[in-house]
């Protein structure tokens, strides 16, 4: 049986987990769940970095100790990954002092080969960096990540002769062509190793750091935090010894952002080559999640926190989200209503409609029990449902291998709208008029659960929770509900005569107006200034069909602080759904004039189907009704 051992970088405990670390810890957490269903052998490493000058600084910030600071922010960590439904295997802390024995050994290891010398330096110094520049790295004399002047000091410290491996790690990174992958990083490597490679200065003076591993060969110095971090991918194994490194080590994948693909791809190999511990597999990186299409900052106020994102559209809803909009390698940016707009076609429409009409006609016509399939009454339409789903797998599970998570989710989806389309063709509802197509009801009902059964199998990496859901309302009980790909690649594994529970809705619809905090609005309406938006052409504008109604009657939606039912006039009779009930009593509204977008799709608001959307202005909470500066005749169109 093959092993797959997956790691996300340690993530340094200066600052609080945001969406990219989420990202990352996502990515490792799907890839974890999709090689347990190919039936392989997984371990999933996480963790925090915990040592060097950003966590002092940070600590002393806060008036702390690092390592009392340390611990309550890798707490953070730790609190997070189960909330988002991240299963890792274990979580390593750079300062468990396992860890630190085995640092302690390969560097005395290394330092007897001859590969770390001991000598004087000058340079330039960033301290935000912790390392030295050449003056070729640096940017008009600048550190090109802080943009400040480094300082220039003069120190004595151990190095690591990475230079004598330059030409080693050329060769090997392009005669190993997924040694770094994707390909674009590859390149940035090679790219990078063109130029000499410098020897790197692993040890901090205790003058000027303590917070570090001391160097098992001088008291006087602690390690540089990069030699510290990447060990941790061997010592949670228990190198040298361990059973866990001996069986692992073979099947190391790591998963990294390109913030760190230097280290990763150039420091990281030599180290385990002058350490003799063989390569790793392979270094997948990904892009950065940018905000709004701004870098994610403190400074800036826009750093997204991924329990906020989860108390408010689930643990789900938000790995779907960072799944199919990233595509792996490339940057991205987040945007909450492109979230929103995500949720409502993808979740709500396509899988959340599918799974409850599909249950509710079970059990309107079978009484909840799933019909046996009637050989000889298939069609072309089954054939092709049951070809559908094969290639459905086929594809995802190459997009998979391929780290292409937005593709393998596109291929589940095609499947779903496919199903979708079956139920609309096959028209259960006007097979069960007619006694004589009962056979074929059941058929084309079954097939349907059997296609459900698939799709629970498939989101199952992305959307545990869901799937689980799915797999309780499809009356697969736990731990058989564990559906491998070769179980899903299987047709007819549903067994007839099992009774169903009731249905549910998977995602709730999500109106705009109800999520978004009067902060974040306020926030919005102040960033898209007018110059900002992006332009439309005329014609676009004029395909909105914008009229002049009035309000005929006005009434409260149960259940919601927001919204209002109003029956307005705008030259015929419709029901819209406004989000106003905060701002307006419905009885002051009746007889206003209002300005409709007419021709929007109808879309159902807590239950009910509104035919137009009513526009407003609306900042910081408040919200006020557009409309005309006189009466007009309902219906008249806006120009
Ligand atoms: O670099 N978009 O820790 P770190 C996507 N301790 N991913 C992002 C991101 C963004 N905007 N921001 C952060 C360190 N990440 C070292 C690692 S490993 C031996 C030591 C993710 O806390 C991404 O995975 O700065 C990135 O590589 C990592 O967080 C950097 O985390």
């Amino acid at each position: 049986m093959s092993v797959f051992y997956i790691t996300t970088p340690i993530y340094y405990v200066n600052a609080r987990p945001h969406l990219g670390h989420a990202y990352t810890t996502v990515v490792a957490d799907v890839l974890n769940r999709f090689r347990k269903i190919c039936g392989e052998e997984t371990y999933f490493l996480t963790g925090t970095d915990e040592h060097g000058d950003k966590v002092v600084q940070a600590a002393k910030d806060e008036g702390m100790s690092p390592l009392a600071y340390a611990d309550q922010i890798s707490g953070l960590f730790k609190a997070m990954w189960p909330e988002l439904d991240i299963e890792y295997d274990y979580f390593i802390r750079t300062t468990d002092p396992a860890h630190i024995k085995v640092v302690k050994e390969v560097l005395q290891q290394i330092y007897d080969s001859g590969d770390i010398y001991f000598s004087e330096y000058e340079g330039a110094y960033c301290f935000g960096c912790e390392r030295f520049y050449s003056e070729r790295e640096l940017v008009d004399g600048r550190c090109p990540d802080h943009k400040t002047i480094p300082e220039v000091i003069r120190e004595s410290n151990y190095f690591f002769r990475m230079s004598k491996y330059q030409q080693w790690l050329i060769d090997y990174v392009n005669t190993n062509s997924d040694f770094i992958r994707p390909e674009r990083y590859k390149n940035e490597v090679l790219a990078f190793l063109r130029e000499p490679l410098e020897d790197l200065c692993i040890s901090r003076p205790k003058s000027r750091l303590q917070w570090g591993i001391t160097l098992p060969f001088d008291d006087n110095y602690v390690t540089y935090v990069w030699f510290d971090a990447l060990l941790n991918y061997v010592s949670a194994l228990g190198y040298p010894d361990g059973e866990l490194f001996e069986k692992l080590w073979p099947g190391v994948s790591h998963l990294v952002a390109k913030d760190i693909l230097k280290p990763h791809g150039i420091y990281w190999p030599i180290m385990l080559r002058a350490a003799g511990i063989p390569l790793y597999q392979h270094l997948n990186v990904h892009g950065y999640w940018n905000v709004d299409e701004t870098k994610m900052s403190k400074s800036l106020g826009n750093v997204v926190d991924p329990l906020e994102l989860k108390g408010v559209y689930g643990a789900d809803a938000f790995r779907y989200f960072l799944m199919r909009e990233m595509v792996f390698g490339l940057d991205s940016s987040f945007n909450e209503e492109a979230f929103i707009q995500r949720y409502n076609s993808d979740l709500a429409n396509d899988l959340g409609n599918l799974f409850s009409r599909s249950l509710t006609m079970v059990h309107k016509y079978f009484k909840g029990v799933v019909p046996q399939a009637v050989p000889g009454t298939e069609s072309g339409l089954d054939s092709a449902l049951v070809a559908n789903s094969e290639k459905a797998l086929q594809d995802y599970h190459e997009a998979m291998e391929e780290y292409a998570f937005h593709k393998a989710l596109m291929a589940i989806w095609e499947f779903i709208n496919h199903i979708n389309k079956y139920i609309d063709v096959t028209a259960p509802w006007e097979l069960a008029k007619r006694k004589e197509l009962h056979e074929e009801l059941q058929t084309v009902l079954y097939n349907i659960i059997e296609g459900l059964r698939i799709i629970a199998g498939l989101i199952y990496p992305v959307m545990p929770r869901t799937a689980r859901i799915m797999q309780e309302h499809l009356a697969m009980s736990s731990p058989e509900s564990f559906q491998t790909l070769a179980d899903l690649s299987v047709w007819g594994k549903t067994a007839p005569g099992t009774q169903l529970p009731k249905t549910l809705t998977l995602f709730p619809r999500i109106e705009q107006t109800k999520v978004q905090s009067s902060d974040r609005e306020a926030n919005m309406s102040k960033q898209a200034s007018i110059s900002e938006k992006a332009e439309i052409p005329l014609e676009a504008f004029q395909k909105m069909d914008l009229r002049v109604a009035t309000v005929l009657d006005a009434e409260p939606v149960p259940r919601s602080k927001k919204l209002l039912k109003l029956k307005i006039d705008m030259g015929k009779n419709q029901t819209v759904v406004a989000g106003i009930a905060e701002n307006y009593d419905p009885e002051d509204l009746i007889g206003k004039q209002v300005v409709v977008v007419a021709n929007i799709k109808p879309t159902k608001l807590m239950g009910i189907l509104s035919h137009g959307m009513v526009l407003t202005a609306t900042n910081k909470g408040t919200c006020r009704l557009v409309t005309v500066d006189g009466p007009a005749e309902p219906g008249t169109r806006l120009t």
